[in-house]
């Protein structure tokens, strides 16, 4: 922790931590106390009813206000999902031909797939990330298994460092995405946060970084977003990344980057894999998850992988057993039709070149929704600088309005976001951009 004085965010994780113990302990108490007739049937009163409504989600809760707004004029820039210049969710072209293959390959079966999830998938997979001609892969130093999307990966890995590694407090950068926190608490590791956004400069905050993660006990593990920071949308420089390297490996500590952006930030896949590879090229061990939600489009289709990277085979594989025995108690296996889109793209030269262009596509249409919003307040002389719109990277802009301003852009101009501030640029259209300029000039000279 970076000084004697906790931070509000550091008690809001505290009081999420007490608030988790609570849950099972109140559990565990009503389990002695309970009635012994309040479970009949007929009895005046649920065996829940000391259940406690609990709050929406911080992000998914946004949707769920969203869709019970009737005006026309409703615009959701809350959760971080692409929509097309119309507006719509998009399904990419080279997905759909992927299904059609499938669905016309009549051998294809329903049976489950193994523990780790689709043998093809986590190879292509590892090499998306790593590189094809990445050392750690042609050593067989790495064990990539299938996971439910970018979320379970994380949750995978969180518990196998739980159960099988010496140090349990993993830091994460402040602020991150919302469910961070919680996916490693409840994976049995306790969380702690270093310093990463500068609200000032509105961007990254080196020296603290350097200062907290210099200060973490040696062996901690440290949370990284491979690229486009959520919900900062700020990345370190590769120079930045170069030092941030040297003090983690100088210190022991055990990298974990969370990869749920590869392609999005710069339309790029190896750009945005540069940070990964760089850890991966001085040969020491670092966990990856990775999504497929918003580079391929396969949101719901929960489509993921965890790697870790080991010092040689023989580890890579007895940490492999051991994932087994994570995995099966919680889901038993993977869902197979997710995977198979991915490995037919990946495995076919032509289709994973539509792919990387389509990628490209939905990258671009971001950077030039930043261009268009910069301008659109530019040209209405809104107070502030607003460059920050167009420095950061990724899905996401990071504002700087506050949660008053939030809740008058929602009230007033029906415009969606999380209360942080953070708006999802892929939410935006040429069309819609005028009309949050409109707010946001609106909530910056009205409400302070
Ligand atoms: N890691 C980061 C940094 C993310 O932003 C998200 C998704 C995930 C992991 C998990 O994604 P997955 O499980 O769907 O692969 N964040 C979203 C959605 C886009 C969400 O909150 O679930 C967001 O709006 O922040």
């Amino acid at each position: 922790m970076h000084s004697g004085v906790a931070s509000p965010a550091d008690r809001r994780l505290s009081a999420l931590i007490r608030h988790l113990e609570g849950a099972s302990n109140a559990m565990d108490s009503d389990t002695i106390t309970a009635s012994p007739t309040s479970g009949f049937p007929g009895a005046r009163n649920s065996v829940f009813e000391h259940v406690v409504r609990a709050p929406e989600d911080p992000i998914l809760g946004v949707t769920v206000a969203y869709n019970k707004d009737s005006s026309p004029l409703k615009l959701n820039l809350g959760v971080g999902a692409y929509r097309t210049e119309e507006g719509k969710p998009l399904v990419l072209n080279v997905v759909r031909r992927a299904e059609q293959m499938l669905l016309n390959d009549s051998s294809r079966v329903k049976e489950y797939l193994p523990i780790v999830g689709l043998a093809d998938f986590n190879k292509l997979s590892a090499k998306l990330i790593l590189g094809a001609d990445s050392p750690a892969i042609q050593e067989n130093r790495v064990t990539t298994v299938q996971c439910l999307s970018g979320t379970g990966s994380l949750r995978v890995g969180g518990e196998f460092l739980a159960r099988h590694y010496h140090q349990r407090t993993i830091y994460i950068p402040l602020p991150t995405w919302g469910n961070h926190p919680k996916v490693f608490t409840i994976a049995g590791l306790s969380v702690k946060t270093y310093r990463y956004y500068d609200p000032v400069t509105r961007g990254l905050n080196f020296q603290g970084l350097l200062e907290d993660l210099g200060s973490a006990p040696s062996g901690a593990i440290v949370l990284l977003h491979a690229c486009a920071h959520n919900p900062t949308g700020v990345d370190p420089t590769p120079q930045q990344w170069e030092q941030i390297r040297q003090l983690i490996r100088s210190k022991a500590l055990l990298p974990f980057f969370d990869s749920a952006y590869q392609g999005f930030a710069s339309g790029n896949l190896d750009a945005d894999a540069h940070s990964v590879r760089l850890f991966v090229a001085d040969g020491g061990e670092c966990f990856v998850a990775q999504s497929y939600a918003k580079n391929m489009g396969l949101y719901g289709e929960r489509v993921g992988a965890l790697s870790i990277v080991c010092k040689s085979a023989d580890v890579a594989s007895r940490v492999e057993s051991q994932l087994k025995l994570v995995i099966r108690p919680m889901y038993s296996n993977p869902p197979i039709h997710g995977a198979s889109i991915v490995a037919t793209i990946l495995k076919d030269r032509n289709m994973f070149q539509e792919w990387t262009i389509e990628l490209k596509a939905m990258a671009d249409r971001i950077i030039n929704m930043r261009q268009q919003l910069f301008d659109a307040l530019r040209s209405r002389g809104t107070p502030g600088d607003w460059s920050h719109i167009i420095k950061q990277i990724g899905m996401f802009t990071f504002t700087g309005l506050n949660s008053e301003q939030v809740a008058f852009i929602t009230k007033e101009y029906h415009i969606y976001m999380t209360s942080d501030g953070r708006i999802s640029m892929a939410g935006l259209s040429s069309r819609t951009v005028p009309h949050l300029a409109d707010a946001i000039h609106a909530a910056v000279t009205r409400v302070v």
